[in-house]
């Protein structure tokens, strides 16, 4: 991918942990790793189809001096988050903060953090079997586009039978495609806020709920954590994620089974039909 570099951008400020910091500030160089297209602007010579570094630096500036931080993490965080949302041209930025002058008494050549932010394509499956299960599914939807994250695609909204624990009222089920900044654990924890703020309550393991969110496929992200787990580890054996998932994303790949959703689908139906 092209990048456009900016190094060691430099920028007084009282950023730290101690007060000295807070008091006397010290200067600060950043730099930055633009990845974007730059095709069209190479071959039309026109600013508007790229970055301005000379805005770039002038904005980061800005946004560096205008709060006190303690920890050099914070400012990456927020320099990675804002160039991500105010360019749309952008697929990930890298950031490097260093403090050549930290006060810590010894002698270094800088102190520095790094953070490296991209653009993610998501698919979460949406699904609700309490109440105006229409009206949940829409609510989560609208609650899901942020200033981190935009839904790109919806599929249709199917009625399903409850799979696992079959006592319990049908479900809808449908799947988003999603664009987001965020970092899996992140969204995961945006996702439980929705389900909160939706009313969830977790009482029985698979019982009812008013809204259900689960990340389905991460880019072609494999993460096993205790309580994220990428992609989704019952993805293939449920119709009512694969139906809808196919509708929008045929040609996805499970990065685990190396699989596309149609072949999966296909599988699980001609299986199920068996049985
Ligand atoms: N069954 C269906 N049909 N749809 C769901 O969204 C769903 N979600 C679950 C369990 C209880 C496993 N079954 C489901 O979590």
């Amino acid at each position: 991918m092209d990048k456009i570099y900016i190094k060691d951008l430099q920028v007084f400020a009282y950023h730290g942990v101690h007060e000295e910091e807070n008091i006397l500030g010290q200067r600060f160089l950043i730099s930055l790793w633009l990845s974007l297209d730059l095709k069209v602007a190479g071959k039309s010579d026109d600013l508007t189809k790229t970055v301005s570094y000379s805005q770039v630096c002038k904005k980061v500036t800005h946004l560096f001096t205008s709060k006190k931080y303690k920890l050099l993490e914070s400012c990456a965080d927020d320099i990675t988050s804002f160039l991500l949302k105010s360019y749309p041209l952008l697929t990930s930025v890298k950031v490097l903060i260093k403090k050549p002058w930290a006060p810590i008494g010894l002698p270094l050549d800088y102190v520095s953090v790094e953070f490296e932010r991209s653009r993610n394509l998501v698919f979460i499956g949406l699904g609700s079997n309490l109440g105006d299960k229409d009206s949940y599914l829409n609510k989560a939807l609208l609650a899901l586009n942020t200033a981190e994250t935009s839904v790109l695609k919806v599929s249709s909204k199917y009625d399903t039978k409850p799979v696992g624990y079959i006592e319990q009222d049908d479900f809808l089920n449908c799947v988003a495609k999603v664009e987001t900044i965020l970092t899996p654990r992140e969204l995961l924890t945006s996702l439980m806020n929705i389900e909160n703020d939706l009313g969830r309550v977790r009482t029985l393991r698979w019982g009812p709920r008013t809204i259900d969110l689960d990340i389905i496929l991460f880019d072609n992200l494999i993460l096993q954590q205790e309580d994220l787990i990428i992609p989704h580890p019952r993805m293939a054996e449920r119709l009512f994620v694969l139906i809808p998932l196919n509708e929008i994303a045929p040609y996805a790949l499970h990065p685990i089974l190396n699989k596309r959703i149609y072949e999966l689908k296909d599988e699980l139906e001609k299986l199920q039909n068996n049985l």
